[in-house]
């Protein structure tokens, strides 16, 4: 199957990528480096030294069967990006080239308008090239659990069934995200949805908690080369991977705020095989399907608890501070995500246990001299 991969340089685009490969599909990887960009902007850098792009698909490619294909191209170069589809004719595309980072997205105007800029109208081009040039390939959108908030009803997978008035309908579930990046994917899949409904497009909509990990089957085959870009820092660092960094770093774990924010994460290996399976199983034509792709979910303190539990264990110092929340979210509140589609497709999810935790902390106390300790200061606020 011939699958192209949006975003292929990414945390998560990289791996998907490789297992892509190892796994016998056709891979065809697209990025335009714009997190390696803003990256050297802010002075932040992944935990290990990542290769450029090409390097690390000349790495891959020297030692594996199935080869990757790159190229370095932007979603907002509509006409590159239909040659693209048109030279590929996938059938397959993994949607994962947008800023990703709520911080950034909230630090000034200029960095909202470039989030929404980037990624609703990369999308929205894509829509476009597909439905002229492959309107039969399945689109696998990488969205996410932030576009709904923290609602005081249970989170359907989607679609809410609604009864108003006597009369019944079947609507978007009602979305109220916590940053500007969070509402560029409720954007995209409102897009998405009318591109399904009115042209016959099928997509996939994988709104998915925060992802920790490091290490994947393949990462682990060459991790001087073929490591992905684990990030620590306030900007890009997902709040598991920054605990696990700062108790490395033999720093207090930061939790914004009470703690009690309740919030759905999953394993990178768990990000691979859901799109995996999703790649498996596609929609019908028209259709606009919706999984909420999460493993567990629990509350902050939850995760810093299991965390120091484990520290405790192996005789590690760790500190837990709270400390003023830089971000407006609420903070009690109810939650109860449903999360029953791709389990019952067949994945077996990876738990976030000690196991797990010791994975992180090894390689982050291996290259313990690349942190960079100011870049774990949250310094990005949503009211200033
Ligand atoms: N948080 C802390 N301490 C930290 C960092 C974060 O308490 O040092 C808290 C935040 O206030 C928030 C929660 O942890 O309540 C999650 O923050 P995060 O930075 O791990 O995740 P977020 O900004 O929401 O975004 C990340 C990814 C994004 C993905 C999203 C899924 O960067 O690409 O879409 O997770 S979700 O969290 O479901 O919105």
């Amino acid at each position: 199957m011939r699958v192209l991969i949006l975003g292929g340089d990414g945390y998560l685009g990289w791996p998907t990528a490789m297992h892509f490969a190892n796994e016998g599909f056709e891979v065809y990887a697209i990025d335009n480096l714009s997190k390696r960009k803003i990256e050297s902007e802010h002075g932040v850098e992944p935990l290990n030294i990542i290769k450029p792009f090409n390097e690390r698909v000349k790495a891959w490619n020297l030692n594996q069967k199935n080869k990757i294909k790159h190229y370095i191209s932007d979603l907002l170069n509509y006409k590159v990006l239909c040659e693209i589809l048109e030279e590929f004719n996938p059938e397959v595309i993994i949607h994962y080239a947008e800023q990703p980072s709520a911080p950034y997205s909230m630090a000034s105007r200029e960095k909202a308008v470039f989030t929404q800029h980037n990624n609703v109208i990369g999308n929205l081009n894509l829509l476009f090239a597909m439905k002229k040039l492959c309107p039969d390939a399945h689109l696998i959108k990488l969205g996410t659990m932030g576009e709904y908030g923290t609602p005081n009803l249970d989170i359907e997978e989607g679609w809410l069934n609604i009864e108003h008035n006597g009369r019944k309908d079947r609507v978007l579930y009602p979305k109220k995200p916590g940053s500007f990046y969070h509402l560029s994917k409720v954007h995209d899949s409102a897009n998405i949805e009318f591109a399904c409904r009115i042209w016959g497009l099928k997509c996939t909509d994988l709104n998915q908690g925060f992802v920790y990990g490091i290490s994947t089957k393949e990462i682990d085959l060459d991790y001087e080369n073929l490591a992905t870009s684990f990030h620590y820092d306030s900007i890009f660092g997902t709040v598991i991977n920054r605990f696990i960094s700062q108790l490395a770093c033999n720093l207090e774990m930061s939790v914004y705020g009470k703690g009690t924010q309740k919030r759905a994460y999953l394993n990178l290996i768990d990000t691979i095989n859901c799109v995996k399976i999703s790649t498996k199983n596609p929609p019908q034509k028209g259709e606009f399907r919706v999984f909420n792709q999460f493993t567990e979910f629990s509350s902050l303190n939850e995760m810093a608890n299991k965390i120091k539990l484990y520290a405790d264990k192996n005789n590690i110092k760790a500190k837990i501070k709270h400390m003023n929340n830089p971000r407006i979210e609420q903070e009690d509140h109810y939650y109860n995500p449903k999360n029953t589609s791709l389990i019952s497709l067949g994945l077996k999810p990876v738990v976030f246990d000690n196991k797990e935790i010791e994975k992180i902390y090894r390689v982050v106390k291996k290259n313990i001299n690349r942190i960079n300790l100011d870049s774990l200061e949250p310094n990005i606020k949503w009211k200033s």
